[in-house]
């Protein structure tokens, strides 16, 4: 017998709810509206749109916007990405979320320039637009939310690659798409890192583009492993393209041979851990940096932040985000998992 209240009952059955996406069946992509907190209809509405649906990091930031939603209260999550990672695929959803008339848009972006057209078109309809993860360029959005500060991914990666090299060896790169405005901002760092003389026993010799696309990702590496004979690594800036690179490195049985670094979801990655395909990789909280986005949306809609550079905005549990005068804003250190702490974490994300 339960003591909750019908009313509590019927916030409880919205929360749950999966709605189908009424008018954006059969665009090649699938919506899914939450509502999360009061079962109002006056909610306001921010949609989260992902670089591609199926991709288990960005399903942990819907948890985490989920999470924030339930918490803020009158907040409807609608959770949305192409099935490929395209700007294309964006373009048209955030076309059809603009005729919805959606509170706010908060975009990782599949290219920082070619949103950028549609993104003001939202703004300029009184839409607030922000994006996360991967950044759209200042033009298009009013804030850019990094999980993490740019030149400490990057820098993170050389040294987890040189770490368990010896800081010997030829090295390859496995990214998501060519157009990623976070992956490619990391491959920047990571080659000026590089460059300093005490990475100089470091070789990169390629870089790949398995396109957040696992079938492809893991082409992509078989293709690195057979053209490289001599390449002692794999750094996947990825979560899709680590999990691909560490299933070719033991499919190709040169684990101890090849090792595959990158970013990557402790769930995904704890079998390769153990199996010594990755000796360490490092990541973010994505619950968390869903969490923020949504939160920080409902903020600046409900006009209790202004978004402006040099500005802060107060995001619940996460405390306060500060904007940078690039209007960009950074939140936690990468944080580096190996055999210690990998299974205690799989259980988070
Ligand atoms: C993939 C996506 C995402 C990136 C993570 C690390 O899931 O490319 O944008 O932040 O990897």
């Amino acid at each position: 017998m339960s003591h909750r209240s019908p009313k509590h009952r019927l916030q409880r059955r919205a929360f749950l709810s999966v709605l189908a996406g009424a008018g954006l069946a059969g665009a090649g992509f699938a919506v899914a509206p939450l509502l999360a907190g009061n079962a109002d209809a006056a909610a306001l509405r921010v949609a989260l749109v992902v670089k591609n649906l199926g991709n288990g990091f960005f399903e942990a930031a819907r948890n985490g916007g989920l999470e924030a939603a339930k918490a803020l209260g009158g907040v409807e999550l609608i959770y949305t990405g192409p099935t490929t990672p395209t700007a294309e695929g964006q373009i048209e959803i955030i076309g059809t979320l603009i005729a919805q008339k959606v509170d706010a848009i908060v975009v990782s972006a599949n290219d920082p320039d070619a949103l950028v057209p549609i993104c003001k078109r939202a703004m300029s309809r009184g839409i607030t637009v922000l994006s996360f993860d991967s950044g759209l360029a200042p033009a298009g959005r009013l804030f850019q939310i990094n999980a993490s500060s740019p030149e400490l991914i990057g820098q993170k990666q050389i040294e987890m690659v040189h770490q368990t090299l010896g800081g010997q060896g030829e090295i390859a790169i496995l990214s998501a798409t060519a157009q990623a405005t976070n992956q490619n901002t990391w491959i920047g760092v990571m080659k000026s890192v590089l460059a300093t003389p005490e990475h100089s026993g470091l070789k990169l010799v390629d870089v790949a583009y398995g396109d957040d696309q696992s079938d492809k990702s893991y082409r992509e590496a078989i293709g690195l492993l057979r053209k490289h004979p001599n390449l002692r690594a794999i750094i996947a800036p990825t979560t899709v393209g680590i999990t691909a690179a560490a299933k070719a490195v033991t499919d190709q049985q040169l684990v101890g041979k090849v090792f595959v670094t990158g970013l990557g979801l402790p769930s995904e990655m704890a079998g390769h851990v153990h199996s010594g395909a990755v000796e360490r990789f490092a990541i973010w909280n994505p619950v968390d940096l869903g969490y923020t986005a949504v939160y920080a949306a409902q903020q600046v809609v409900t006009k209790n932040a202004s978004g402006k550079p040099g500005s802060s905005v107060a995001v619940g549990r996460m405390g306060t985000l500060q904007i940078g005068p690039n209007g960009d804003t950074a939140m936690a250190q990468p944080f580096v998992f190996d055999k210690s702490n990998v299974d205690q974490f799989a259980k988070l994300f």
